[in-house]
């Protein structure tokens, strides 16, 4: 089989990479290991800057999200069981949306499905070769056979754990990594949510967040240790310890309920440089992964699927490399403005193990200052809301 775009993971960045080059009439194929199924059962991502919104709307997958997604103007911070409220619109003019990636990717796999977008799932042993020349192509095994896709490029949308950032050779390849020692424990539970915007509590207990999915569906998380079993987490441990955490006022009026699904994600910062090497282009949390307390994986992932997209097209409709040939460049820029951002919510947010008296005083004062300051709030929501393109 040829094609011009071959795209390793069916992830959002993946998908979206495919959905926009078809648009412009660039052929891709999408090589996903795991089963559709199992791709939509993953519960991640909540909340969407503008600058995605519009990126689905350009995919022509906008009128679910903008149906059912929920705008929010602003966010609550609490600092010792008090909240304090950080208006988006009023500081920078924008706002986000609270839409699930679990429908994201639903939407995404819909519209592939429509324009008759070639995806091939449970694809095994997925191996990238010649990426240094002008003829890479990609083998993989299905129901025991193997299979070979000659293409122009190879886009590297498999996430962290994938085969495309590990085909670059480590004389290339600068890792810069730092691993939080706590880790997200989630839950999901079919009940109202407690607020009507997200709930970013610093306690002395530890970090917890308050989001939503719809009007009946509700997505909290506490910071617990990596390594706690998830089965001492019962549904009752849960909510007796994320109402600890939370403002009073909200643990009075939270809506419990059975969680209908329960995880612990370790939190890591992470980047790859560079995130081209020759005919391979790494996207999305295949080049980098941030601790969630920024919100910001998918919608790096997005960003990078912009600048990706963007050169591809201009390779193809105007013979012009400037696109891709920027592209590490341009998309690294951004990455770590939000691994910046990412980062400095979670010190700020999260009580760390080694953490002294000092340091304790030290996140105290920058609530407090981030709770008065109009300048703090604008720099907290401008990143918050995303930075351009
Ligand atoms: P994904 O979603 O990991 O998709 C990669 C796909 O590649 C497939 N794959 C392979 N396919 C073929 N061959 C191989 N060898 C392969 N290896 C892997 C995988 O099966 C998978 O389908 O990466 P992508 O597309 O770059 O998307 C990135 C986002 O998923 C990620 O950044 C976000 O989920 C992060 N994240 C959040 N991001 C936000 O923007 N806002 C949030 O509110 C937010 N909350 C979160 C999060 C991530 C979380 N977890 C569990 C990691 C909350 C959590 C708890
Ligand atoms: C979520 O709803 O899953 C979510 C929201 C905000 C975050 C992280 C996760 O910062």
């Amino acid at each position: 089989m040829r094609t011009q775009v071959c795209i390793i993971g069916g992830g959002p960045s993946g998908l979206l990479l495919s959905q926009l080059l078809h648009l412009k009439g660039i052929d891709t194929v999408i090589l996903e290991r795991k089963s559709r199924d199992y791709v939509l059962s993953r519960i991640r991502a909540g909340v969407l800057e503008w600058g995605s919104v519009e990126m689905l709307r350009e995919a022509g997958v906008g009128d679910r999200m903008d149906r059912e997604g929920f705008v929010h103007a602003g966010t609550y911070m609490s600092a010792l069981n008090k909240g304090f409220r950080i208006d988006f619109e009023k500081l920078t003019g924008k706002k986000v949306m609270v839409y699930g990636q679990t429908e994201v990717t639903r939407d995404l796999y819909d519209a592939r499905d429509r324009m008759d977008g070639v995806i091939i799932d449970e694809a095994d042993g997925v191996t990238p070769h010649g990426l240094d020349t002008d003829a890479p192509y990609v083998t993989y095994v299905k129901d025991g056979t193997e299979h070979r896709i000659d293409c122009d490029f190879v886009a590297g949308c498999d996430g962290f754990h994938g085969v495309s950032r590990k085909s670059i050779p480590a004389s290339v390849l600068r890792e810069y990594e730092s691993v939080y020692p706590f880790g997200w424990l989630g839950i999901l539970s079919e009940t109202p949510p407690v607020s009507d915007e997200l709930i970013y509590a610093n306690h002395e207990r530890g970090f917890a967040l308050c989001s939503m999915r719809n009007a009946n569906l509700s997505r909290y998380y506490v910071q617990a240790p990596v390594d706690d079993p998830i089965e001492k987490w019962t549904d009752e441990a849960f909510w007796d310890e994320l109402k600890r955490r939370i403002p009073e006022d909200a643990a009075d009026r939270i809506v419990t309920g059975p969680s209908i699904e329960k995880s612990l994600a370790p939190l890591r910062s992470f980047v790859a440089e560079p995130m081209r090497w020759g005919r391979l282009f790494l996207v999305g949390d295949a080049a980098h992964i941030v601790p969630p307390t920024g919100a910001k994986g998918l919608n790096l992932a997005v960003s990078d699927v912009h600048y990706l997209y963007h050169g591809l097209v201009q390779h193809y409709q105007d013979k012009d490399d400037s696109g891709i040939d920027t592209y590490s460049q341009k998309a690294l820029a951004r990455v770590w403005k939000s691994e910046r951002f990412s980062w400095s919510m979670t010190k700020m947010l999260h009580r760390f193990p080694d953490q002294s008296a000092f340091d304790q005083r030290m996140q105290e004062a920058e609530l407090a200052y981030l709770e008065s300051s109009t300048a703090a709030q604008t720099a907290l929501a401008e990143n918050y809301i995303g930075l351009p393109f």
